[in-house]
């Protein structure tokens, strides 16, 4: 049990939600060590929500906004920490749930179903292997995709993503959101919109962006997209993150 006055309160729970869902077959072994990863760059970040990142959620927000068949991809990570999120932000945006794997197993696929199941998601596509479909350009299992979620999605939100599969999904023509501590990750560098933060923390921020800008007219929408370099959005990040270095050199 942790104490709610430690001044590393939330990064602590975090770190049991991680533990428990390990234990709970949800997780990856390499999930734990993806989280410590991230850990580190949210450390130099301050374990907060940049003016930076905001700039990149407000744009994803837009672009989900956008979207005639926006999809969120779930895996073992993002289940562990922010399923009840995930639900919500579906809900908000008419947004389908897709689960995708990188380490996949028939047992982790149920573990995750169920846990998105009691968090009130209704239909979760990616659990049966009928409805797969093989997007080009992956050479692994994480290409096959469900025929009515990722593989006919035009804007889809990543969150803790391997490379790979981004490149062949912008390659493919889809706007990607990616949700990426690490700025410099070839996932970060290769979505169409990276947001470099926490995503304890983003992921609420997005609904409320998304709750925000619902009601704008879609050509103020395609403005803020329009706006958005990523490139430009990523090297503000390393810049927060080599500002906090050198002002410890002071
Ligand atoms: O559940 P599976 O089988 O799909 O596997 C998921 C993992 C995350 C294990 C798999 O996709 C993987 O190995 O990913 P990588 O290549 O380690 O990349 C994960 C990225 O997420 C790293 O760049 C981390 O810095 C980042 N990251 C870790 N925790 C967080 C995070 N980004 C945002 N919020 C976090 N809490």
């Amino acid at each position: 049990m942790i104490p709610e006055n430690h001044p590393r309160y939330h990064s602590l729970l975090s770190r049991e939600k991680i533990v428990d869902a390990y234990k709970s077959g949800i997780l990856a072994d390499a999930g734990m060590i993806a989280h410590g990863r991230g850990e580190a760059f949210d450390y130099l970040l301050g374990e907060k929500t940049t003016v930076t990142a905001r700039k990149s959620i407000e744009a994803a927000a837009a672009a989900l906004l956008l979207a005639k068949n926006p999809v969120i991809s779930v895996n073992g990570n993002t289940t562990a920490l922010v399923s009840g999120e995930i639900v919500e932000l579906a809900s908000v945006l008419g947004a389908k749930i897709e689960i995708n794997l990188f380490y996949k197993t028939e047992e982790r696929v149920k573990a995750i179903l169920k846990v998105l199941n009691e968090a009130g998601a209704e239909d979760v596509l990616g659990t049966e292997s009928k409805e797969l479909k093989h997007i080009d350009g992956i050479n692994h299992p994480r290409g096959d995709v469900s025929s009515e979620g990722i593989y006919k999605a035009d804007v889809i939100l990543v969150p803790l993503e391997d490379g790979d599969r981004t490149e062949a999904l912008v390659k493919s023509g889809k706007l990607v959101i990616a949700l990426d501590l690490n700025p410099l990750s070839r996932t970060a560098r290769t979505a169409s919109i990276t947001i470099v933060d926490n995503i304890t923390r983003s992921i609420q921020c997005l609904i409320e962006n998304v709750l925000e800008l619902k009601d704008r007219d879609r050509e103020e929408l395609k403005k803020i997209v329009g706006n958005f370099n990523n490139v430009n959005n990523l090297k503000d990040s390393l810049k927060v993150m080599l500002n906090s270095i050198n002002e410890f050199e002071k």
